[in-house]
């Protein structure tokens, strides 16, 4: 849908490709044309290169927008494309190659100058070597896989004896996930932010950056809620890590949209915040609208035309950030099970809108979710002066936001944005655990008030029905008595 929308506004035609179980998609029946690819499984339609390269060739495309999931960051893709005279809308094989290798990425930030978390740039070749090199920076440390990213294939090691189990076990999940056993070392950052910035790059050797994202606000390494800019940074520090953004991105030979993401250190003592790199991605990122909101810009046009083989618009000193945006991402899951996919129906949907609030959404009402892919349904973004601007805007648009017929995680944003952490900009990777942990009764401090309410219009209930004898207490026993009381009782106290 996003990408729809820039080439519309581009003048440009689009073409959606879509699996069995997408036939009814949005993008499908918005896109000018479309043409189906196979079943459900991924490998049999959204990764399969061969058959998406057909339909570009078949209806004549001149170029294909990865989007940011399946083959975005292949860089097999990226050369069937070429090879095919198809651009691809983003960099060159060779540049994400040397992404995908996380010690790869390492040696050439080291020789651009640019900090890494201090550890071992080349993969592991015993454990001697791994206690070597843990004594020497100090524990804890952290294991990775080479061919990783995102958290598999990552173990944490707090002392000498947990270095040989960790390694092995770091080994095994990155040999099983990425058939590729390389492993690195890195000293643990404690309690880190997550903060990327935004590059866009053309093909003539022109590259800018647009400010960080804040993503801290994680749960198993997916992120629930983004914004730009970040409360933490300030312009000094911004301007540190764009400038170490854009000499990644010139040390790749980059081009098109990218992102940094760096580790920042808190900073008790020293006000000076330390950042190291982490991975780039190269692609278009799910939060990409909160940069959108802050500069102004159309970060998929701008892809669009670089592609096309134009010069970047405008210089660096021609971006300016103004406003603050947060993003949150709602998924059709469950939070009473452990946030589960909740797949199913869209029986009712009202949308949010007005002053500030952007939704990029996939679903429609009567639409149903499958169960086979990422069940992220929409980002609404909240836009505003300042923080508490964007919160209040928020806050009201989730007021007007109603979905039936399927779970959502919206609940947990009404948490988040009234939590106090949360407005005052104490974040770190460690937030939502620990705001789900203190509030495991959903946040309520009325919850044994609702209990004993609850339980005196029940017993009232009870003897009504009994006096009224109206078949709710059937003398059954309890499987059959008032499964509507059961379902207002859970609702009530959930
Ligand atoms: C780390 C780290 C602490 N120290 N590396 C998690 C995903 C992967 N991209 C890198 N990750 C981390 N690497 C060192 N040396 C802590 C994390 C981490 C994390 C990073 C970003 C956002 C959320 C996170 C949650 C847990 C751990």
């Amino acid at each position: 849908m996003r990408v729809i929308r820039a080439c519309r506004e581009l003048g440009i035609a689009s073409v959606a490709v879509y699996s069995e179980v997408d036939r009814a998609s949005l993008h499908v029946l918005k896109a000018d044309e479309a043409y189906p690819i196979g079943v459900a499984a991924a490998n049999e339609s959204y990764l399969n290169i061969e058959r998406i390269l057909d339909v570009a060739q078949r209806c004549g495309a001149d170029a294909i927008h990865p989007g940011y999931g399946f083959l975005s960051e292949n860089a097999k893709f990226a050369t069937a494309c070429a090879d095919a005279g198809i651009k691809f809308i983003g960099p060159r094989a060779v540049s994400m190659e040397m992404m995908g290798s996380k010690t790869r990425a390492r040696q050439e930030m080291e020789k651009a100058g640019v900090p890494v978390v201090p550890g071992t740039s080349r993969g592991l070749v015993s454990a001697q070597q791994a206690r070597d090199v843990a004594a020497k920076i100090g524990y804890p440390v952290m294991l990775k896989a080479a061919a990783g990213g995102g958290g598999k294939g990552m173990r944490w090691a707090g002392s000498a004896k947990e270095l040989q189990p960790a390694l092995e076990a770091a080994r095994d999940e990155a040999l099983r996930a990425f058939g590729d056993d390389e492993v690195y070392l890195e000293k643990a950052i404690l309690n880190p932010r997550h903060i990327e910035i935004q590059v866009l790059a053309d093909e003539h050797g022109n590259a800018v950056y647009l400010g960080e994202r804040e993503c801290s606000i994680q749960r198993r390494h997916q992120k629930v809620l983004e914004e730009a800019p970040s409360p933490l940074i300030g312009p000094a520090m911004r301007r540190r890590m764009g400038e170490a953004a854009v000499r990644v991105a010139k040390a790749a030979e980059y081009w098109n949209a990218g992102t940094i993401e760096f580790l920042v250190d808190r900073d008790e003592k020293n006000q000076a915040k330390n950042f190291y790199f982490l991975e780039m991605n190269t692609r278009l990122q799910v939060e990409h609208p909160v940069t959108e909101l802050i500069t102004g810009l159309d970060l998929v046009q701008l892809q669009i035309q670089i592609a096309a083989g134009r010069k970047l618009p405008f210089r660096q000193e021609d971006v300016s950030l103004r406003g603050q945006a947060i993003e949150c991402r709602i998924y059709a899951e469950d939070p009473d099970n452990n946030y589960f996919p909740s797949p199913g129906k869209i029986t009712m949907l009202l949308t949010p809108a007005g002053p500030g609030i952007r939704l990029d959404s996939g679903v429609y009402e009567g639409w149903t979710v499958p169960i086979d892919y990422d069940p992220l349904l929409a980002k609404l973004v909240g836009y505003g002066q300042d923080r508490a601007h964007a919160v209040s805007r928020l806050e009201r648009a989730f007021e007007e936001l109603f979905v039936a017929g399927i779970k959502t995680n919206v609940a947990l944003f009404q948490r988040i944005l009234a939590d106090e952490d949360f407005r005052s900009g104490k974040l770190d990777t460690g937030y939502l655990e620990r705001l789900l942990r203190s509030a495991a009764d959903g946040g309520r401090k009325d919850v044994s008030n609702i209990a004993a309410i609850a339980a005196a219009v029940l017993a009232l209930l009870d003897s009504i029905s009994k006096v009224a004898g109206n078949g709710t207490s059937t003398g059954d026993g309890d499987a059959h008595r008032s499964g509507w009381k059961n379902a207002a009782r859970t609702e009530g106290l959930s």
